[in-house]
This record gives structure tokens, sequence and C-alpha cells, in this order.
């Protein structure tokens, strides 16, 4: 027989939300608890396309938009091989920003449809749990200025906002919307109890695809 398999749990949401900080203490209180788990983050900045998405968004270089987008999402599809092997070995898998925030960063640019946004990512190993991170942009300010990143402005983080909502309207994938003005504590809390109970529910199915 077939042994369990590791819940696919994604982090999303507002810029300063806490998706980093709430990532690693997931894992952390994920492995306390006696689970095998490990992280993962997108973009992930280290193979050799991660790099040109890096400097991109430093703005250390200019990318044509719908270019960028592809090597977003080609940084995920490079990552598959290991994430199914790690789900199916029994690890589950804590993930920092993953095709949502695709969609909602390219689409939030003129002249990109959702659809068209979407595609490359159709078939990347569905997530068990979309864990939104939701803040203000008045709380979200309060934890700092933005950084001097490409996509860090005001306004564009209202149409990204804007986008997120739509995609959220999606019912056949698990949203859960998370209060993130709470206290780092109290998130991790709520947070840990969502994925303990979607690691139980779906260790015998078999890893879904995104968007199919
Ligand atoms: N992007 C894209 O366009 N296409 C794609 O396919 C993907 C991404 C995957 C990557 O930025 C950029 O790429 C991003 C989207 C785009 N552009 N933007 N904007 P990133 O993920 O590297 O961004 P970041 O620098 O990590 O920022 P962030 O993700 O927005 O922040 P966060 O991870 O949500 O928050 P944090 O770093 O955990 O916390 C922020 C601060 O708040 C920090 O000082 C914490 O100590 C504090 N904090 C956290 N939680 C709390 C609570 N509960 N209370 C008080 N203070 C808190
Ligand atoms: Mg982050």
């Amino acid at each position: 027989m077939a042994g369990r398999r590791g819940a696919l749990i994604v982090l999303e949401g507002a810029d300063r939300a806490g998706k980093s900080t709430q990532a690693r203490r997931l894992v952390e209180r994920l492995r306390q608890r006696g689970h095998r788990a490990d992280g993962m983050r997108f973009p992930e900045r280290t193979t050799e396309i991660g790099k040109l998405i890096s400097s991109y968004l430093e703005k250390k270089s200019n990318i044509e938009d719908h270019t960028v987008h592809l090597l977003f999402s080609a940084n995920r599809w490079e990552q598959v091989p290991m994430m199914k092997e790690m789900l199916r070995s029994g690890v589950t898998l804590v993930v920092d920003r993953y095709a949502f925030s695709g969609v909602a960063f390219t689409s939030s640019k003129e002249n990109f449809s959702m659809k068209w946004c979407k595609q490359p990512d159709e078939g990347l190993p569905k997530p068990d749990l979309i864990l939104f991170l939701n803040l203000s942009p008045e709380a979200a300010a309060a934890r700092g200025g933005f950084g001097n990143e490409i996509y860090e402005t005001s306004d564009f983080q209202v149409k990204v906002q804007k986008r997120y909502q739509e995609l959220m309207e999606d019912k056949s994938l698990n949203w859960k919307l998370v209060d993130a003005s709470q206290t780092v504590d109290d998130v991790l809390k709520e947070i840990t109890g969502m994925s303990e109970g979607i690691i139980e529910d779906v260790k015998d199915q078999p890893i879904g695809k995104l968007w199919t």
C-alpha cells in the first residue's frame, strides 16, 4: 500500500502581511508537532531563472512583461519534480507565494487578462490549502515603508489586491482568509490548526492539478 502523502500549503496575501514570517514559523511548528514539513518560496531566487527574476525585481535589468511572467512560471515548474517527490514521500510543503502571486501581479499590468496569466501555471501541483493573509493597507503601512523593488508602490498594490479577490472567488480551490492583523503567535496558532486538518484530510488523496 502506498504511504501517506504530505499536504501542499500555500501562503498568499498583501504586501507585508507576514507570509515569509508565518511560512518559516509554520514549518517549525509542524515539525515540533511531529509532522514532516519543509518550506519553499517563490520566486526561488537562487536558480538561473531565479537570478534573472531577482535582477528584474531589483530594477537592475528590464525584462519585457510577458517574458518576466513566463520566467516566474518557469521558476515554479523547475521545482515541480522535487515538489512531487517530497509530497509523495510524506513531506508537507509550506510555500511562500505561488501561481496566485504570478497572476495577481501580472494581471495588474495594462493589457493582461487573467486568462492569459493563468495559462502557463495550469497543471502545477494544486495546493490543498491556500492561506490568504489579509491585511489592510493602513495596517501594512504601520509595519514599515515599501522597499525599493519594482512592484512596491501603493497604487500597484491596490490593483493586486483586487486581482486576489477575483482569484479567491474560485470555489474549486481551498482558500482560507486569515486576519493577518493579529499577533504573530495568534496567526500561527490559527494556521497551524488549519494545516493539521488538511494534512489529515489529504493524506490518501492524489496530488491535484491546478486550474485544470
Ligand atoms: N511576484 C510576481 O510578480 N510573480 C510571481 O509569480 C511571484 C511573485 C511568485 C517577490 O517579493 C515579488 O515578486 C513580489 C511579488 C512578485 N512583489 N511585490 N511586492 P517577495 O515575496 O520577495 O516580497 P517580500 O519582500 O518577502 O515582501 P512580502 O512578501 O510582501 O512580505 P511578507 O512576506 O508578507 O511579510 P514578512 O516579511 O513576513 O513581514 C513584513 C514585516 O512585518 C516584518 O517586519 C515582520 O516582522 C512584520 N510582521 C509580520 N507579521 C506581523 C504581525 N502579525 N504583526 C506585526 N508585524 C508583523
Ligand atoms: Mg515575503
